[in-house]
């Protein structure tokens, strides 16, 4: 199941929906050209500067980072270029351009993201992850890493709350025999440079989507590791079950990579989009785009008061506290 090779570059819808089939990601050549890439990647660069000079720059990849804790939480202070991050991460793309809100739209994410999941999807992140000289391995993982395992009736189970990013050897080592789990989150690599593996790019296990295993989080030299290597303007789409991670940037040059990743909308997304969208963009937004950001109702999830409501509204009226007349 798992290979030592990938698909190539294709322009063909059809022949990218079998390679995220079998190989658990696709590659489209050309799928960001002319001013829209140079939009793009202007804008990328613009606003990573900007972030950079006003100190809101998130910095991971670092050799030497240290992960601080305060409180029994990781502090936010460990991903700063000051505490030996590298890799730029920026967020909540929605809010930064609209070339970023079109790639949220894209016909090639409606049909190819479609295909894992369904019509109906919402965005779970939209960031850039800059991936610079000296930055190190991120590690393998999956996107659905929060996704219970199947289980034998009666057998005690690994609380869905206390899922962990690390990986129980449930997870890790699971009893095939029960089936795999489906994708419920699929993720799109816009290319905004070349990707070669000098530079970091995405490292990947070929067919890992259909192993049923998460990888292990201490020792992946065992693992045939491919990296994703395209031009500037390819789209990479991959299955949330995919092995995947941010390659070291062993070379002399910044790798430009935006994610826009969905779930299927019965779960969270990881950023909270519909209250961090900028209420300024609410008029310009299009109903698909506000179904994608997740203010679509799902067969009566996410609604606030009716079940009938379609797309909710960013002011909603809310029903508060009520007395009834007196008679
Ligand atoms: O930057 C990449 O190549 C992949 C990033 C990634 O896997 C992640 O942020 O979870």
């Amino acid at each position: 199941m798992i290979l030592d090779y990938g698909p190539g570059p294709t322009a063909d819808t059809e022949q990218a929906k079998i390679d995220l089939r079998k190989f658990g990601f696709c590659l489209i050549k050309d799928a960001i050209t002319g001013e829209f890439f140079t939009e793009s990647k202007a804008r990328l660069l613009e606003q990573a500067t900007a972030e950079e000079e006003m100190g809101l720059s998130f910095r991971d990849g670092g050799p030497d980072q240290e992960i601080k804790m305060k409180d029994d939480r990781i502090d936010q202070s460990s991903f700063s270029k000051g505490n030996g991050g590298v890799n730029q991460r920026l967020w909540m793309l929605a809010n930064k351009g609209k070339c970023f809100r079109d790639m949220i739209v894209h016909p090639l994410v409606d049909e190819l993201v479609g295909h894992i999941l369904g019509q109906e999807f919402i965005l779970s992140t939209h960031s850039a992850n800059i991936a610079k000289p000296g930055g190190v391995r991120m590690g393998l993982h999956t996107d659905q890493w929060w996704m219970p395992q199947p289980i034998k009736p009666q057998e005690d189970y690994l609380r869905p709350s206390e899922i962990k990013r690390s990986a129980a050897s449930s997870f890790v080592e699971p009893d095939k025999t029960l089936g795999i789990s489906p994708p419920v989150v699929a993720n799109c690599m816009w290319m905004l440079s070349d990707f070669s593996k000098s530079n970091g790019a995405t490292e990947l296990v070929a067919g890992s989507h259909l192993s049923g295993a998460h990888p292990n989080q201490q020792d992946q030299t065992i693992y045939p590791i491919l990296n994703a290597e395209a031009k500037a303007g390819t789209l990479m789409v991959f299955d949330g079950r995919l092995w995947h991670g941010t390659g070291a940037n062993t070379g002399n040059s910044d790798r430009l990579g935006v994610l826009t990743t969905f779930c299927s909308p019965q779960f969270r997304q990881q950023e909270n989009q519909t209250l961090g969208l900028d209420r300024d963009l609410w008029e310009s937004c299009s109903e698909k785009l506000k179904s994608r950001l997740g203010f679509k109702v799902w067969n009566a999830y996410g609604r606030i008061e009716s079940s009938m409501d379609h797309i909710i509204d960013i002011e909603p009226n809310r029903i508060k506290e009520l007395k009834p007349n007196k008679k």
